[in-house]
């Protein structure tokens, strides 16, 4: 079955400039912007500007450059917020919703960079 892509999702709106944010870090398939919301000191989403629904879409569908142009552009987003190590900081966590039974909120593929404080263990 071909995944369904809605987009009216916020982060689509986003991307088509129709709901601001203020980007952290932006390539030719990448954009980052802060959590509307944010868990933890450091909170930054990263999402591909492709109409992507979840991981396994993103990763299944879109092209190779896309795919490494956004996992560079997360390491790059470490770095700019000072959270990777390579920056001087104490790491980050990266969590990934996908799908309903994750909560997935936003059904545009997304990942969630979290950092700035200690995180504490993964608790589900
Ligand atoms: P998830 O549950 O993984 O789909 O998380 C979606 C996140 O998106 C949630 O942490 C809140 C954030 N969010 C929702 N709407 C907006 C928005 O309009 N702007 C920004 N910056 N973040 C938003």
């Amino acid at each position: 079955m071909p995944y369904a892509y809605d987009d009216q999702n916020v982060f689509a709106k986003i991307l088509r400039g129709e709901i601001p944010c203020t980007p952290v870090h932006e390539t030719e398939h990448t954009l980052a912007f802060p959590d509307i919301s944010p868990k933890k000191k450091t909170h930054v989403l990263v999402i591909p500007k492709g109409p992507y629904r979840c991981y396994d879409h993103f990763m299944l569908a879109a092209g190779a450059e896309e795919q490494l142009d956004f996992f560079r552009a997360v390491a790059k987003v470490a770095e700019i917020t000072g959270l990777a190590e390579s920056a001087g900081g104490q790491g980050f966590r990266l969590i990934c919703n996908s799908g309903a039974h994750s909560h997935q909120e936003v059904p545009h593929f997304h990942v969630h960079l979290l950092g700035g404080e200690p995180v504490g263990p993964l608790v589900l």
